[in-house]
């Protein structure tokens, strides 16, 4: 079985926590008070199965539902440590919070040996509204970006999720001699 980090990053209040419970099916609908994740909560979960070179392969996924609140900066070296997978959440409605998304992929990609492939984006709009408060940078323009309102679209992350497991792990099914990629038996 692989073992797979992903980390959740972005803005403050962009819904990275409501985004997280959903997607390690802590939770089977949307809502809750907001509260501050204070540094990092890490969910574990079995993934859903995927289909590689016709088998069916699972992994046990740590999810690090990650502050973005600025204070919480000094931990960005250790959500980083060798996760294998980016999802940036934020709403492009939103200027400050397009802004503060701009700080992260300037210290996660450009500043790191990421690769974009393994980085997608929800672009969570949360007022509902259609209209865009600011364009990331076109440098950004290859990550995989997926609008969504968490509230209403829950099949719709779910299935874009696996979409993006399937990606991680075919990467990692190519290089499975590595042990480190491994549990433990
Ligand atoms: N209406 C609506 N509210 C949302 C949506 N996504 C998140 N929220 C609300 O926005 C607030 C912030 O969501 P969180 O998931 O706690 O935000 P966060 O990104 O984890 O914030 P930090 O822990 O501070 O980094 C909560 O009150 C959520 O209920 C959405 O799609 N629609
Ligand atoms: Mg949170």
């Amino acid at each position: 079985m692989f073992r797979i980090k992903i980390a959740i990053l972005g803005p403050s209040r962009s819904g990275k926590t409501c985004i997280s419970n959903f997607l390690a099916n802590e939770v089977e609908q949307f809502g809750g008070e907001y509260r501050q994740t204070k540094g990092v909560r890490v969910l574990e979960f079995e993934s859903p199965y995927v289909n590689i070179d016709g088998k069916n392969i699972n992994s046990e996924i740590e999810m690090w539902d990650c502050s973005g609140g600025m204070k919480f900066k000094q931990f960005w070296p250790v959500f980083l440590y060798k996760a294998d997978g980016y999802i940036f959440v934020y709403d492009s409605s939103n200027v400050n919070e397009v802004k503060e998304l701009e700080l992260f992929l300037e210290y996660f990609i450009d500043k790191q040996d990421i690769e974009w492939i393994n980085c997608m984006i929800f672009d969570n709009k949360k007022g509902k509204t259609k209209k865009n408060g600011r364009k990331l940078p076109e440098k950004y323009s290859q990550i995989k970006q997926v609008t969504v309102n968490a509230e209403d679209d829950l099949k719709k992350m779910k299935d874009q999720f696996k979409d993006f497991l399937s990606s991680i792990l075919g990467r990692m099914w190519d290089m499975k001699d590595q042990d480190d990629y491994m549990l433990p038996k």
